[in-house]
């Protein structure tokens, strides 16, 4: 950066009558965004001169006569006669296409524009523009309108008044004020919402920088000024969700002409929010420098992983993307030379630009990594990735095991599922039935036209506290995916399914109970549309039998018992179930399995965040607050009941 400015650095390439014959390849478009792009040329100027460290503040005022003014307190732009040219400065910045700076690296470090065309298109494309210096202990003025010419086509900002000294004045800086030519642009207005959410990015991405704008139409009035700079711009968009620590890391490093900040937040989230820029602008698309930056937090935390052994020498290393789970980027780059691709052109494409945050980022994040106190975040930072790690060799494990199970489970379904002869889908029922001795009088009672069992041994897992590959690794829960066919997760297809109604068979006791609660959660978890769509339900076997001679009568409830007992008068007998097994086939089918007396009850799920409260809370590790929710709400509709059984 030299200090010293001189009329003559400037270089010319373009007349303005080009800018108002085809507004649209400086401005890109003659509609709101377009109208707005001229307030930002002038704005970018002042940011220019500001972040080189002259000046601190910008104010926008939007005036009545629907012209805007832009004020900074830099040095104020130029006024001596450039050799070659004969013009002032001023007259140069605002009637030279390409002029300034911005192309001839000298003066300032790094240029800002989309289209890096200036202040001349804005005055080109105004009605009027007035421009103020204060530099050199005096007050310039000088004023360019956009006039009718004697070849009846109109000129845009002509110099209707030279360069003039109009006072004496201690300060700095350049105030400009320009009418937006409806000629060009309709009668378009300026909006001061537009104008803040810019203003408020712009004060982010320059943390030296104090913006101001007031509308003396409203007379609403903003001030930006973020001393933290991108890091409170991580904050900002971090917030809502669940910050893993306080304060974004925040790194800063320059080589030569290329400057980098990155600041990272983590939440608790699962996707990545990433906002880049170059210049000023942001890239949408992402591009070089977002890919450096990406690369850079993959090696830093890795290696520091290693350092500690919270990775150990046999394991692998995270990936990527184990990093950007919940993460919240903001990365900003100056550079020269920029080169946009991609679909809008909001892509950085500059390989060199890759390699350089990558090494400054690599730089800044073993910097940070070395302070004080340090070590907490990286570590909160590591768990985040190896939460993400785990998940994501889950999925994979999950989607194989899925896959490869399709086939080599039926094989393990031969010899304990019974199958029913009935292709018949809509009447076809399926029986899951704890224990083998149940499984085994289920399997000679039930009418096997229609009728499958499946009997369980064992309990399967609690689906609520395993991830999904052991979910998958447990024999009880995969040989029940392949007795229903519908595979699970993402997989899953309803319309595969094998059986009309999917019927839990277990004792009414607590053992019982919990079988019923892991197979509904699991069903929950991995195959929700069973339930949603009601297929779903659950057997009630009898608890007593009361008979005498000529009287036999099954009791499905405690509250009933007195009536039948009552019902079959004196001498009776009462025979209390403690399981399933302790029917006989017949028995079985009679109480239990028969579509003409059996009591089902089927599972619905009112609410699916409260029922996903209610898994969550029955089947995960807080005891106490099981025991709390049991006993307020037990959504799962009609299994209430069941609830309370597991409640005791
Ligand atoms: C309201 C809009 O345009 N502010 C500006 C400056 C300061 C200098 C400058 C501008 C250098 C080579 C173009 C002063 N002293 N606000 C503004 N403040 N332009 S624009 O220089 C002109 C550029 O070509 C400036 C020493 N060096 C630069």
């Amino acid at each position: 950066m030299t200090s010293k400015y001189e009329a003559k650095d400037i270089v010319v390439l373009e007349g303005l009558d080009a800018v108002r014959l085809r507004p649209g390849m400086y401005i890109g478009t003659t509609g709101p965004k377009g109208f707005h792009h001229i307030l930002w040329e002038i704005v970018d100027n002042s940011i220019d001169e500001i972040s080189s460290g002259f000046g601190s503040t910008i104010r926008i005022t939007l005036n009545q006569d629907g012209s805007a003014t832009v004020e900074d307190d830099g040095r104020g732009i130029p006024v001596d006669i450039h050799p070659t040219m004969k013009k002032s400065g001023v007259e140069v910045v605002y009637t030279t296409l390409h002029a300034g700076g911005k192309f001839n690296t000298s003066n300032y470090k790094f240029s800002g524009g989309l289209h890096g065309v200036g202040a001349s298109v804005t005055n080109a494309l105004s009605r009027w523009c007035d421009v103020t210096v204060n530099r050199n202990g005096k007050i310039y003025n000088m004023r360019f309108e956009s006039l009718e010419g004697e070849d009846g086509k109109i000129h845009g900002g002509q110099v209707v008044k030279p360069l003039t000294e109009i006072g004496k004045s201690t300060l700095t800086g350049t105030k400009v004020t320009f009418l937006p030519d409806d000629r060009i642009f309709g009668n378009q207005q300026f909006s001061f919402e537009t104008i803040i959410k810019r203003a408020r990015e712009l004060a982010f991405l320059n943390k030296n920088l104090k913006i101001e704008i007031f509308d003396k139409n409203t007379e609403n009035y903003e001030c930006f000024h973020f001393e933290g700079g991108i890091a409170d711009f991580a904050k900002y968009l971090a917030e809502g969700k669940n910050s893993l620590y306080d304060e974004p890391i925040y790194i800063e490093q320059e080589d030569n002409d290329f400057k980098m900040e990155m600041a990272l937040i983590y939440t608790d989230s699962y996707t990545e929010n990433c906002f880049s820029y170059v210049n000023n602008i942001p890239t949408t698309e992402g591009g070089t420098h977002e890919t450096g930056a990406r690369s850079a937090i993959t090696k830093v935390f890795n290696d520091y992983a290693r350092s500690i052994n919270f990775l150990k020498e046999k394991e692998l290393n995270f990936l990527g993307e184990d990093f950007r789970e919940g993460l919240t980027l903001v990365l900003s780059v100056k550079m020269n030379n920029v080169q946009f691709e991609g679909q809008t052109k909001t892509k950085l494409g500059n390989p060199e630009a890759r390699v350089k945050v990558e090494t400054l980022a690599i730089k800044g994040l073993q910097e940070f990594l070395k302070r004080k106190n340090s070590d907490k975040v990286a570590g909160i930072i590591l768990e985040k990735a190896k939460g993400a790690a785990k998940t994501r060799e889950a999925a994979k494990r999950a989607k194989e095991l899925s896959r490869a199970q399709k086939s080599a489970d039926n094989f393990n379904l031969v010899g304990k599922l019974a199958a029913s002869y009935s292709k018949d889908r809509e009447k076809a029922e399926l029986f899951i039935v704890e224990g083998d001795s149940a499984g085994g009088s289920a399997k000679q009672g039930r009418d096997r036209s229609f009728q499958a069992i499946l009997p369980l041994r064992g309990k399967p897992l609690n689906a609520e506290k395993k991830r999904i590959d052991q979910v998958l690794g447990n024999e009880e829960i995969r040989t029940i995916i392949s007795a229903l066919e519908t595979g699970i997760g993402e997989d899953f297809d309803i319309s595969s399914l094998r059986y009309n109604k999917v019927i839990i068979l277990s004792d009414a006791d607590q053992d019982g109970a919990h079988i019923r609660a892991i197979l509904l959660t699991f069903f929950y978890r991995y195959m929700r549309e069973l339930i949603t769509d009601g297929h779903v339900f659950i057997g009630l076997p009898p608890l007593y039998k009361v008979s005498k001679k000529g009287f036999e009568e099954y009791v499905y409830s405690d509250a009933d018992l007195p009536a039948v007992t009552s019902k079959a008068g004196k001498g009776y007998n009462v025979q209390r179930y403690k399981g399933l097994g302790e029917m006989n086939p017949d028995q079985l089918f009679e109480t239990t399995m028969d579509p003409e007396k059996r009591t089902l009850l089927q599972v619905t799920i009112d609410d699916a965040a409260e029922a996903e409260k209610m898994v969550v809370t029955l089947m995960g590790d807080d005891i106490e607050a099981r025991k709390d929710y049991i006993s307020k709400h037990a959504n799962f509709d009609k299994i209430d009941e069941f609830m309370e059984e597991y409640k005791s």
